[in-house]
């Protein structure tokens, strides 16, 4: 397993939209093993494929609390089948806009399909920070951020803080 970057604003690469996954081998589980370990290391509850520059649509989770054992997910060719006309504020972060957070509003209840580590199709419901995470990693997969759902000011903002920190 290895450590990867990962890309931060204004990175053109986090604009892109990933490609399907076409088969499921341990050349995709090895990137997943080493998404899974940036993102414990960053810390971060989530990360996409091309957060660390692979336009894949990959997507690896961990929503265990500090005092629970670890429970990674893996989320290869996620779909969202269904979403609630219901949505909820959450104050969202995200790795590739570091120190920033603000809150965007989703759909509170999500129906998702997807496959997992062993290339299984599952079917799952979602709600709290699991259909939160889950909304905002999907939208790395097309190219959006968190910073996208705000306005054009607090985008600006946002991205203009991270390149000051970045060239100090
Ligand atoms: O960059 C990312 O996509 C990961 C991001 C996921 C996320 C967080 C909050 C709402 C929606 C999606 C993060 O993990 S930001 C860091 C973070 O939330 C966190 C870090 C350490 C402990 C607990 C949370
Ligand atoms: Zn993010």
């Amino acid at each position: 397993m290895a450590l990867r970057d990962i890309l931060t604003v204004p990175d053109p690469r986090l604009k892109l939209v990933s490609q399907d996954v076409e088969r499921v081998d341990d050349a995709l589980r090895a990137l997943m093993d080493d998404m899974l370990e940036t993102m414990y290391a960053a810390p971060g509850i989530g990360l996409a494929a091309i957060q660390v520059g692979e336009p894949k649509r990959v997507i690896v989770m961990d929503l265990a609390r500090e005092d629970e054992p670890p429970q990674p997910r893996y989320f290869i060719n996620p779909q969202i089948l269904w979403a609630s006309e219901e949505t909820a504020p959450y104050e969202e972060g995200c790795l590739s806009v570091p120190d920033i957070y603000d809150e965007v509003e989703r759909p509170a209840q999500v129906k998702l399909r997807y496959l997992d580590y062993q290339g299984e199709t599952v079917e799952e419901d979602a709600e709290g920070l699991y259909a939160v995470c889950i909304q905002h990693e999907m939208d790395h997969l097309n190219g959006v951020l968190f910073i996208d759902h705000l306005s054009r000011l607090k985008r600006d903002r946002a991205v203009a803080k991270v390149k000051k920190q970045k060239a100090a």
